[in-house]
């Protein structure tokens, strides 16, 4: 696959497809980086980014993951002990699932965010940000809870983290564009370039197919599920034979093929008795979905190829949490 083709693979937006082509000409020791909030669980939201990681370090690009304790303090996620010792995790899984250790940075946010520099910076952005740009920044991430001053600070410091980094390539979900472009508009005027951003589809809800996978509510599939769970929750998970269900419903057992599945294996194979048709295979994720639609491939036969495909993924990490917890 041509460089620009992998880097840009399965994301839903790029800002700007110019600097995205710049940077795939020449990425050999580019820098790119996610940031998470600790947590002491992998689940899918986590898992979507990773693969971006995966094909940017296949790409030949540097990777820096963010373990986001000072972020996950402002955002009321606990003690910062607590949250050191998730972050700790977090790293462990990280590597399980396939980022190779070592060719990945892993960097505590609080190793350089509370440097003098970074916070007389971000008193400079305090001054120069609306408290409604902030906030607007932030629904997305924090949801409703957005009402303390924390969570205005909280998209600012996102926002100097890829200056302080060094970074070539800021990348996260969907729900992270809003603080990625208060970056692009604020960090020339404290004299620093605006990076690019690469931004990862949001998966919809597993059950339902509306709205968005969350591991807050709903259901989602995480590095502590047992194969027997991940079976029972993706057996339940809606899969009309289409890639376009009705109104704003989606397919999510095709986006978790197309987003999980396809990325990492370079064959699928769906094992049927010869009496249904015998064993399908497919290489591409476009095969794959045609022949659901057209009622080659039944759904039940999707869902438990796409159960023993995940349960494969998530079966080091799985371990890795085990050991872990003892
Ligand atoms: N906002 C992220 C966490 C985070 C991401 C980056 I990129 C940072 O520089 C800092 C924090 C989240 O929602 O998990």
């Amino acid at each position: 696959m041509d460089t620009y083709d992998l880097i840009t693979r399965n994301a839903a937006e790029v800002v700007t497809d110019e600097e995205v082509r710049e940077l795939a000409a020449d990425p050999a020791g580019k820098r790119a980086y996610v940031g998470y909030e600790p947590s002491g669980v992998l689940h899918l939201g986590h898992l979507l980014t990773a693969n971006k990681l995966i094909d940017l370090q296949e790409a030949g690009m540097e990777i820096v993951v963010l373990l986001a304790d000072v972020h996950a303090y402002l955002n009321g996620k606990g003690t910062f002990e607590e949250i050191r010792d998730t972050a700790e995790q977090m790293q462990a899984q990280f590597v399980a699932y396939g980022l190779e250790a070592d060719q990945t940075e892993f960097v505590y946010g609080s190793a350089f965010q509370l440097e003098d520099d970074y916070t007389l910076d971000l008193h400079e952005l305090e001054l120069s940000t609306t408290m409604n740009r902030a906030q607007r920044a932030m629904a997305e991430i924090a949801g409703d809870e957005t009402a303390k001053v924390s969570h205005l600070v909280y998209p600012l410091m996102q926002s100097l983290d890829i200056e302080y980094l060094d970074l070539d390539l800021a990348v996260g979900g969907l729900d992270q564009r809003k603080v990625h472009m208060l970056h692009r508009e604020e960090l020339p005027d404290l004299g620093y370039e605006a990076r690019p951003c690469l931004h990862t589809p949001i998966v919809a809800d597993l059950t339902s197919g509306e709205g968005k996978m969350s591991s807050s509510e709903g259901v989602t599939i995480s590095m502590e599920d047992s194969t027997e769970q991940l079976e029972e929750k993706v057996n339940s998970a809606f899969c009309p034979p289409t890639r376009e269900p009705e109104g704003d419903l989606e397919n999510p057992v095709l986006e978790l093929f197309e987003y999980h599945v396809f990325p990492r294996f370079d064959e699928v194979v769906v094992e049927r008795p010869e009496k249904y048709g015998g064993d399908l295979s497919y290489e591409s994720y476009e095969t794959l979905a045609a022949d659901l639609e057209s009622g080659e491939l039944h759904p039940a036969d999707a869902k438990g190829t796409l159960a023993t495909y995940l349960d494969e993924l998530i079966a080091p990490g799985r371990k890795k949490l085990r050991e872990i917890r003892g």
